[in-house]
């Protein structure tokens, strides 16, 4: 059966960020939950979410947080699963926070963390790590590259034609 793919965030206000992950997991028909557990205000949720993923059919976990970002950590101190974090931009620093605090791992474990609000990248990556041995999912996500492609040429070639 198809690995799922979750998706974390560490509150409700996070959701307008992490619902671009949803929409691409979505587009490439990848299974998944979607849940609030926060690393500080439930930390039992976080161990026993991340404890029982695995044989909860999870293949990959997105964990998106803010400020004080703990939770990528957390989750992946109790699973082997790959994390993803998605450091949530925030009022006060920009994000800055939350990126550090979810990037600066201790060696040995680690959180694969992307650009401030870079949901859509996680569910991408989220994407490409199922596809490792999905080669359906990869044939997907050769389609979604070719078409990024294109798209970039249609601009090139509409930029030359209007500065020529
Ligand atoms: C973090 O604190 C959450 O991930 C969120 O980004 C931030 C603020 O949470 P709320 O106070 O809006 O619930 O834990």
């Amino acid at each position: 059966m198809a690995k799922k793919v979750a998706v974390i965030m560490g509150s409700d206000s996070d959701l307008s960020v992490m619902q671009g992950a949803v929409d691409k997991l979505k587009e490439f028909g990848i299974p998944f939950v979607v849940r609030v557990i926060s690393a500080h205000r439930t930390p039992a949720a976080a161990e026993q979410f991340a404890s029982s993923a695995v044989e909860e059919g999870f293949g990959v976990i997105i964990a998106g947080a803010g400020k004080a970002a703990h939770l990528g950590g957390v989750l992946a101190a109790y699973t082997t699963l790959p994390v993803i974090g998605v450091p949530i931009q925030t009022s006060m620093m920009g994000g800055l926070d939350s990126l550090l605090s979810m990037v600066q791992m201790p060696s040995g474990i680690p959180v694969a963390t992307v650009a401030v609000n870079g949901a859509a990248n996680a569910a991408i990556l989220a994407a490409q790590i199922l596809a490792v041995n999905d080669s359906a999912l990869a044939e997907k996500l050769r389609v979604f590259k070719a078409e990024m492609a294109e798209g970039v040429a249609r601009k090139d070639a509409s930029l030359q034609a209007q500065f020529q």
